[in-house]
């Protein structure tokens, strides 16, 4: 069976990619979105390539699904005051690029409204 490509999560995870890394730990890495759509716009990431999407790592791994969002919440206290959307884009439609499972932790103000 072929060997699928390393998604661009797992050259960062590997330091192939630089990336400014604000947590890890051994299963758990979040990074700065290198093209911020907020005032604080953090990734939080699965080190494992297994799961595409939240939907696979809530059935798959629902306490890593759960650290995940406490990592979210952490860096969300340290960088955001505690106010954050925590997003998951699950198909290309809604454009998702990246099939590794990964939450945007958007901060700051956007008072001016975000969502439609
Ligand atoms: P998406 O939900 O799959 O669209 O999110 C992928 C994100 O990865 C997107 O916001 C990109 O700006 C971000 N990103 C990154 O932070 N570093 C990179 O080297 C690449 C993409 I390529």
């Amino acid at each position: 069976m072929p060997t699928a490509e390393p998604t661009i999560f797992e050259r960062i995870v590997a330091r192939e990619i630089p990336a400014t890394v604000v947590y890890e730990d051994d299963r758990i890495i979040a990074f700065e979105d290198i093209a911020p759509k907020a005032p604080v716009h953090l990734l939080v990431v699965p080190k494992t390539a297994q799961y595409a999407n939240v939907t696979e790592l809530a059935a798959g791994d629902p306490q890593l699904l759960a650290d995940v969002v406490a990592v979210a919440q952490k860096l969300a206290d340290r960088y955001a005051g505690g106010q954050y959307r925590l997003i998951f884009n699950t198909g290309h439609r809604v454009g998702q690029t990246v099939f590794h499972v990964h939450a945007h932790v958007l901060g700051g103000d956007q008072s001016e409204g975000t969502l439609g």
